[in-house]
């Protein structure tokens, strides 16, 4: 850093859990200090777009809550910051150290359970982790709060976790956005469809089961009741079929079982469509014969719409589009979901894959209230968790069951460490917190889910206080308690280099010099011209789903709706969708003032005749509750969802709501089939006015 000149720009990649992971430019004020931050122009996917939050990120990194010492806990748990006392880095280390030994030595090392999630998506600051719980033969994470539903219906009928450049939106006719929030979650999708429209005059359409922002924006919005995308899908089909609209060659050439497809679709009409989905029999028709009509249609599909009891399925069924209509063939036709296949990144040493036993056990991540209340399911037959170490995640909001969890991380018998940059809610449980960097303070590398460039950053300013970063802290604690790794005696740097070269691509002092490397397989390659990835290299209609997961008998044999959701009842009239908030990632940027002020306050969307029906007024308080928890927000009058259809954007904190207790308080732990992942999309609730009047 020494050599540079201020002001200055960086180079560097955003680090945050979202498919666009922006090239950026940094302003470099000083050797501590950024100004603005700003998306890089050159890059072809960035395309010098980037969202508010992150333009405004200097209000983050310079925070006046920023954690910069180490704290040990002195007061009760669950408190603010007053509940601790500043410690120095070596005895809390030596602190955590011996009370994760005391833990394993009494119970045996799976008691220990290293936490984390995607705070930062860097391959080396996300992943060490994995090396420590391999090392240490602690018990490992089943990762099921986000992409475990997607990937599975996606890979069931490619074989694979890639699809067509995102960059080819642009020559595309036809946009479908599909379960999915681009103008919030990943901005960057939206200037290529913008480029499509402007420039070919392309139709957009979303199906989204309320007008966000994105629908806002659409042509065509298929406003349909959530986890019933399945049936919407099957119904196109079954018209595109009717109206000759298939391509018979492809589906001959490139799919499973395309007769047997036709024929089980032949019940699957727009008018049981319409039941199910509670869309116009005329909207699905329409539809469907603007899909089959355009060839070079893009599919998006998005998360949103696979967070159900339902979601590999209804994600399964949207995927089987583009093989119908032969739109993988067109270039600016076909689909993506994600592209982490395309990279190929060799993690061994990272993640210390060598050292890996598959004896230990492996816990469900959306399960911790349950892990945590020692229910002898989640525990396998193994020890109660008694010590915990969490990096990277905030699941005292963001994991299901809240109530569950607050309890869990209550227990007098567990030790918690929490490494944060902030003091979130979970931080406050811990025994001691660690502060932790920002990714513009260490070296890492990047893949992106929702374009194909790979990006390697290093720190461009110094830690604030005394920050460290991720790998550091966990290498010096597999240290202290007597392990050694190669992933943890090299620098960051080092590993970087090591990991890239394994992969048969450009060294890191290349790649940090290029900003990115392009890993796009070509427009043959990454529409399955040159086969899917299956065993017979066709698109499964008929899916193997035993190869995707356990509870594959819960899956249906061919493309179709699944009523497994928790659906409305007389108990619970209304569906809850508690969908992403603009300003905040998760619950990141809900200690930023310029996310904080555009929020405003937890809010309930809920339709103007269904408020009027409870006799609830627009700003009135409403209290929405099924069997798991009740909560009190704020009423907002919304036509833009089907009655009977409330949307909570979120992750607001529990403490931003009146009573201290959030949204995934509402939202069940219990684990979508065939592999598990997280239902926050598939909730039943009733909801009172505050002063009791009811549904
Ligand atoms: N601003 C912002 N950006 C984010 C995030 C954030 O919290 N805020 N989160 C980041 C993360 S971790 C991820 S994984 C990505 C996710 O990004 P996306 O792939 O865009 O997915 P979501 O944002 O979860 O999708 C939300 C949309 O799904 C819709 N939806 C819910 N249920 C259904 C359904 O049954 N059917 C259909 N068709 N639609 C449904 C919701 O109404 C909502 O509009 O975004 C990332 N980017
Ligand atoms: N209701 C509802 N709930 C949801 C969702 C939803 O759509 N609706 N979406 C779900 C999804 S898709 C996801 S991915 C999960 C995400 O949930 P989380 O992964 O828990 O995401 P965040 O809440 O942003 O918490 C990440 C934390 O990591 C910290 N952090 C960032 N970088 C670093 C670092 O380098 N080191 C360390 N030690 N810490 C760091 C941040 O300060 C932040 O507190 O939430 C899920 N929960
Ligand atoms: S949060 Fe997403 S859209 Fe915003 S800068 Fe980061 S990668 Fe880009
Ligand atoms: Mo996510």
């Amino acid at each position: 850093m020494a050599a540079v000149v201020y002001p200055a720009v960086g180079y560097s990649a955003c680090p945050h859990d979202c498919p666009s992971t922006c090239a950026l430019e940094v302003e470099l004020i000083d050797a501590r200090t950024i100004g603005r931050v700003r998306g890089a122009r050159d890059n072809s996917y960035t395309a010098g777009v980037l969202c508010a939050k992150v333009a405004r990120y200097a209000e983050r990194v310079h925070h006046p809550e920023r954690l910069g010492q180490p704290l040990r806990r002195r007061g009760p748990r669950g408190r603010g910051r007053d509940a601790f006392v500043e410690i120095g880095w070596d005895d809390a280390l030596d602190e955590i150290a011996e009370a994760f030994a005391r833990a394993m030595q009494r119970h045996g090392s799976e008691t220990l359970w290293p936490y984390h999630y995607a705070g930062t998506m860097g391959l080396l600051q996300r992943d060490s982790i994995e090396l420590f719980r391999n090392l240490l033969k602690t018990s490992r994470q089943h990762s099921t709060f986000c992409i475990t539903l997607a990937d599975a219906g996606w890979i069931a009928g490619t074989g694979v976790k890639r699809g067509s450049d995102p960059r080819a939106m642009a020559d595309s006719d036809l946009l479908v956005i599909w379960g999915g929030n681009p103008v919030y979650t990943q901005v960057n999708a939206m200037h290529h469809v913008a480029r499509a429209r402007r420039e070919r005059g392309a139709k957009l359409v979303v199906v989204d089961p309320y007008r966000n922002a994105t629908a806002q924006k659409a042509d065509l919005h298929l406003m349909l009741r959530p986890g019933t995308d399945g049936a919407l899908a099957c119904a196109v089909m079954h018209q595109l079929f009717a109206d000759d609209l298939v391509d018979r060659e492809y589906l001959e050439a490139y799919t499973d079982v395309p007769r047997e497809l036709e024929s089980h679709l032949a019940s699957r009409s727009p008018a049981w469509a319409s039941d199910i989905t509670g869309l116009d029999e005329d909207e699905i028709v329409e539809f469907a014969r603007l899909y089959g009509g355009i060839k070079n249609s893009f599919l998006r599909l998005g998360y949103g719409f696979t967070r159900s009891r339902n979601g590999a399925a209804n994600m399964h069924a949207a995927a089987c589009l583009p093989a119908l209509t032969g739109a993988w063939r067109e270039p600016g036709g076909g689909a993506l979901y994600a592209n982490g296949g395309i990279y190929g990144i060799d993690q061994t040493v990272i993640k210390g894959l060598d050292v890996l036993d598959p004896a230990t056990r492996v816990l469900d991540q959306s399960r911790i209230g349950d892990v945590l209340a020692g229910d002898p399911r989640d525990l396998q037959g193994g020890p109660p968790v008694t010590a915990l170490l969490v990096q990277n995640t905030n699941p005292a909001v963001v994991a299901p069951e809240t109530r569950k969890v607050l309890a869990g991380f209550a227990r007098d018998d567990l030790f918690v460490c929490v490494h944060e940059q902030f003091m979130t809610e979970t931080a406050a449980f811990a025994d001691i917190v660690l502060p932790a960097t920002m990714f513009l303070e260490h070296d890492d590398f990047y893949q992106a889910g929702g374009h194909t460039h790979l990006q390697v950053t290093r720190a461009l300013i110094e830690p604030f206080a005394e920050c460290r970063s991720n790998h550091r802290v966990l290498a010096e604690l597999a240290r202290r308690l007597g392990h050694s790794h190669p992933g943890f005696e090299q620098s960051p740097r080092a590993l970087i280099d090591d990991a890239l070269r394994r992969s048969g691509l450009p060294d890191e002092a290349t790649l940090f010099a290029a900003h990115w490397h392009d890993c796009a397989g070509g427009f043959e390659h990454d529409n399955f011209l040159d086969g899917f990835e299956t065993p017979d290299r066709r698109f499964h209609f008929r899916p193997d789903w035993s190869r995707v997961g356990p509870d594959y008998a819960a899956m249906p044999a061919l493309p179709d709706y699944l009523p497994v959701m928790h659906a409305a009842d007389d108990e619970h009239p209304f569906r809850l969708v508690a969908a992403p908030a603009r300003q905040f990632l998760n619950t990141s940027f809900t200690e930023t003032p310029g996310s904080r002020r555009a929020e405003a306050r937890p809010t309930l969307l809920i339709h103007p005749a269904d408020a009027a029906a409870l006799g609830l007024g627009d700003g009135e308080l409403a209290r929405v509750g099924n069997r798991l928890a009740d909560i009190l927000l704020h009423a907002k009058l919304f036509d833009g969802v089907q009655r009977g259809v409330v949307v909570i954007e979120s992750i607001w904190p529990n403490h931003a709501f009146i009573e201290g207790l959030g949204v995934n308080a509402l939202v069940s732990a219990e684990p979508g089939p065939p592999n598990g992942g997280a239902i926050y999309h598939d909730t039943a609730v009733w909801i009172r006015t505050d002063t009791g009047g009811s549904a």
